[in-house]
């Protein structure tokens, strides 16, 4: 039997406020998330859920992790902002801790993903025209068909999805698109053209409806790159941190825990962007790493920000990399992502709803046999949620599904239960002749 959250407005009351005083840039599942606890959330009500999008891969480590709460209590019982024009005593402490645990040079503090990309690329021209040679103003960058790298103007000048950048123009010049996957058509555009400076991919592409490559198109593009002498720059922001069960999805499919310097599979981008679970999701944190011949193009008073390295995130940010480390987080997303994929495979033969189940580690997604006018995504996502388990559509017929990385076999298994009891019974339902 739940009971009611105290000092909590009513779910109705919530959704009311939203819908009556705040910009319609978001279309929610009909639930209010009131408390999070590790891989669970509760509504107002006191009803329990399954948190199955973890907040879009931001809170690998659970929701409201003891570790990283206590770090952000500590630090801002302490000090939370000094601004960059001065030093202070935490952002060395996580530069060495970061770039160590990486394996990079340095590292360039910032706070969204979206601010992430956006260093990433204005360090990949400055190092075309300051490293290359690339004529000035000229510094290409090539980007993949249904990428999501964020939402400011640059970077939906390169997105291909109208929703992203319908009547948003004028747009920012500078970007070639190619298909995901295809190295034959990247290679042909780096011989076409000298003023490439970098190629922008995510190792898997999540908002596009988790498209998984070849296993393969990850280390051939690197080294197609580095055969042009451009910089293979990886947007980890969702894929990373352990999150498709290596520590970088760039890992490939390597066995080791955490980095895979030491193995043949490991792609070490030239430049990586990570976001997202870089805190756990109790704070903005995003990071740029790079090594010194990359990174020292960026001289003072030339990018920077606010909040960029403040001590709060650097100590939330340092608890969130703990946690993935002593709790084998990538091994936990690696073995239990295949015994999903394992059980939603035998789902597959039995439901005439699901078109493909794709994934890697703990980055899943179930494509449903739909059109857009049908929503039956949508309309399995509620029953879903009435059944304990949120997850969210993405592109209409793709239901993305994604726990926190520290959710347990026994607790996996409960939640397949609920996925196959939903579907099953949704499909009996809709099968009838008034269905
Ligand atoms: C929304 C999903 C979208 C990202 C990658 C950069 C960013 C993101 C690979 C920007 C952010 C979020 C944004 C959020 C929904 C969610 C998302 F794929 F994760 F589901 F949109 F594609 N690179 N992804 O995934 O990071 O600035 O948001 O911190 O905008 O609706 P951000």
């Amino acid at each position: 039997m739940q009971s009611k959250l105290n000092h909590s407005i009513s779910s109705q009351k919530a959704i009311h406020l939203e819908k009556k005083y705040g910009a319609r840039n978001y279309a929610p599942l009909e639930v209010v998330i009131a408390k999070g606890e590790g891989v669970f959330v509760w509504d107002p009500e006191g009803n329990r859920y399954y948190d199955f999008l973890s907040a879009y891969s931001a809170v690998n480590q659970g929701h409201c992790n003891p570790r990283i709460v206590q770090a952000l209590k500590d630090q801002a019982e302490t000090l939370t902002l000094t601004s960059r024009a001065f030093y202070n005593n935490v952002l060395g402490e996580y530069e060495e801790y970061i770039t160590k645990y990486f394996g990079f040079d340095r590292v360039l503090p910032m706070n969204t993903g979206a601010e992430g990309v956006e260093t990433a690329i204005k360090l990949a021209r400055k190092w075309g025209y300051e490293k290359k040679g690339i004529p000035s103003g000229e510094a290409k960058i090539v980007v993949c068909e249904n990428n999501f790298h964020g939402r400011t103007i640059s970077i939906i000048s390169f997105s291909s999805d109208p929703d992203a950048t319908g009547n948003f123009g004028p747009f920012t010049p500078g970007f070639t698109t190619i298909p995901y996957n295809d190295c034959e058509a990247l290679e042909q555009t780096l011989q076409e053209d000298p003023h490439i400076a970098g190629f922008l991919v995510e190792p898997i592409q999540g908002e596009a409806g988790v498209n998984v490559p070849d296993d393969d198109f990850v280390s051939r593009a690197a080294e197609i790159c580095h055969n042009h002498n451009v910089l293979f720059i990886a947007d980890e922001i969702q894929t990373g941190i352990a999150r498709t069960g290596s520590l970088l999805s760039v890992c490939g499919n390597c066995k080791c825990e955490y980095h895979c310097q030491r193995q043949n599979s490991y792609t070490k981008p030239d430049i990586l962007i990570l976001g997202k679970a870089l805190s756990g999701g109790v704070y903005p944190v995003s990071a740029v790493l790079a090594d010194e011949d990359i990174m020292e193009v960026i001289r003072p008073g030339q990018h920077g920000s606010t909040f960029g390295g403040n001590p709060l995130a650097c100590r939330v940010a340092i608890a969130a990399l703990e946690e993935v480390r002593e709790n084998n987080l990538a091994q936990n997303a690696r073995q239990l992502g295949e015994l999903f994929r394992e059980e939603m495979l035998k789902l597959e033969k039995q439901s005439g709803l699901i078109k493909e189940v794709r994934g890697r580690g703990l980055l899943n997604a179930i494509e449903v046999n739909d059109t857009d006018e049908t929503e039956i995504a949508w309309n399995l996502c509620v029953s879903l949620k009435e059944n304990g388990l949120l997850a969210k559509p993405t592109h209409g017929n793709i239901i993305r599904l994604a726990p926190p990385l520290l959710i347990s076999e026994e607790q996996l298994r409960d939640c397949i239960d609920i996925i196959n009891q939903t579907f099953l019974a949704f499909e009996k339902i809709t099968s009838m002749p008034d269905g």
